[in-house]
């Protein structure tokens, strides 16, 4: 594959020096170069035979329990030893640079705020958070360490409880407030930013639409096109961590500052 170009488009680069209500939306593809497979790669090794889709629903955790939790135990330590990248990063240093910004993610890794993302709305939850399956009221982790040897381990919060990542899974509502967070930012946006998403999954993927109907421009990171990519102003061919942290240089020079 050529390697992406590298030169931002003049009307972009205009666009977004005006811009004063920016959302960015990210999917799987922004953790990428972080070493974490996207859902529509193929899962590696042992995971490689399961589908995501059936092992992240309450289907797949009522039909086997301890498959699940391991799936969500080898995730939670691939993100343990993983680190964000430059482009969660850029995404960071971009928000200090707009008068609004606002950032929605479809991840559950937690990389954007350990990149120094602050108000991040998590539309599918948080994979190093834990809750009871019954309640759904936290798990302490000093719990979880006494109980390491089970898969899952019991719920401390309800006798037929168990434990479960704290995420959406597939069938499941996201939390109301947090949606509709994001889809009051995205029809407020004058620019949205689309990173490593195939725009597949919903309600997120609704979002830049919302926002174009409001009057937003979008730009589409992706090395792929997708359906979000054929709706957007721009689409950047390539990695988010080759381009965010080119939208962010480009901000810095325009309001003379470096990122
Ligand atoms: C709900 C947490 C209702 C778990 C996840 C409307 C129409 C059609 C279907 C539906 C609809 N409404 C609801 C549905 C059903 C379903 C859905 O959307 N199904 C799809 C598959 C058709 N949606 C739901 O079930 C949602 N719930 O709507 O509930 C409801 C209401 C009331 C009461 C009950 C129910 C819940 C969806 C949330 C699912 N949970 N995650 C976990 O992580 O384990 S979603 C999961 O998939 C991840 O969060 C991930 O982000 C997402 C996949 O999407 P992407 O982020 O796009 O990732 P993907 O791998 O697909 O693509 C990666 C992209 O990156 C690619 O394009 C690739 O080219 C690109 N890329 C690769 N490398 C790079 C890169 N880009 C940039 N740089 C790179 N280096």
């Amino acid at each position: 594959m050529a390697p992406p170009a590298t030169a931002l488009p003049d009307d972009l680069v205009q666009t977004l020096g005006q811009a004063k209500r920016v959302v960015a939306l990210t999917g799987a593809g922004v953790s990428a170069e972080s070493g974490i497979p996207t859902f529509r790669e193929a899962q590696r090794g042992l995971w490689a035979q399961f589908d995501p889709m059936a092992l992240a629903s309450p289907e797949g955790f009522a039909a086997d329990p301890a498959r699940v939790w391991d799936w969500y135990q080898w995730r939670r330590e691939l993100i343990g030893n993983s680190l964000p990248n430059p482009g969660h990063h850029a995404l960071a240093e971009l928000a200090g640079m707009v008068d609004r910004f606002c950032l929605i993610t479809q991840n559950v890794d937690g990389f954007h705020q350990l990149a120094g993302s602050t108000n991040v709305l998590e539309l599918h939850g948080n994979i190093t958070r834990t809750i009871c399956s019954r309640t759904r009221k936290i798990v302490d982790p000093d719990w979880l360490a006494r109980h390491a040897g089970q898969h899952p381990p019991p719920s401390p919060h309800h006798p037929d409880g168990l434990c479960r990542p704290d995420v959406v899974w597939f069938g499941e509502a996201l939390d109301e407030r947090v949606l509709s967070q994001a889809m009051q930012a995205a029809s407020q946006a004058d620019l949205m930013i689309v990173a490593g998403t195939a725009g597949a999954v919903y309600p997120a993927a609704g979002l830049p639409a919302l926002a174009a109907e409001h009057g937003a421009r979008t730009i589409d990171i992706n090395p792929e096109a997708t359906a979000i990519s054929r709706l957007a102003d721009w689409h950047l061919s390539g990695p988010s961590a080759h381009w965010l942290p080119r939208l962010a240089a480009a901000l810095a020079d325009q309001n003379g500052s470096s990122p």
